[in-house]
């Protein structure tokens, strides 16, 4: 596996806050959709290749075996925490850059509906 890529078809997609997302979907040729209601606006990005860690943090926040819309909104409502915050928390950061963003997302995207 090679390092974390992506394209994004719409650069506003890297400044997304995924607190603003109401869903969102991954298909088959690996396109990522995220749907904004309050901005009336669908984001779309590609993945190419992104490397999902073998180790812990896993993407299943809830721990049940399945990375699903459950642990998404787990993981939205933590999207950009910083690890000099309180309450940060690593599980969510999946990429271990101390910082909950955009790179953790496309993991976590990668692993959706596994
Ligand atoms: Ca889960
Ligand atoms: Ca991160």
């Amino acid at each position: 596996m090679g390092p974390l890529t992506y394209f994004a078809n719409d650069t506003s997609l890297q400044d997304a806050y995924l607190n603003a997302a109401d869903d969102f979907a991954v298909d088959s040729e690996g396109n990522i959709y995220i749907a904004e209601k309050g901005l009336n606006r669908v984001l779309k990005a590609q993945l190419s290749t992104v490397t999902i860690p073998s180790t812990e943090p896993s993407p299943d926040f809830s721990g049940d075996g399945k990375v699903d819309f459950t642990d998404f909104l787990e993981f939205a409502g933590e999207f950009g925490n910083k690890g000099s915050e309180p309450g940060f928390d690593t599980k969510f950061d999946l990429d271990q850059d101390n910082e909950i963003g955009f790179g953790d997302f496309l993991i976590f995207a990668q692993a959706f509906g596994t």
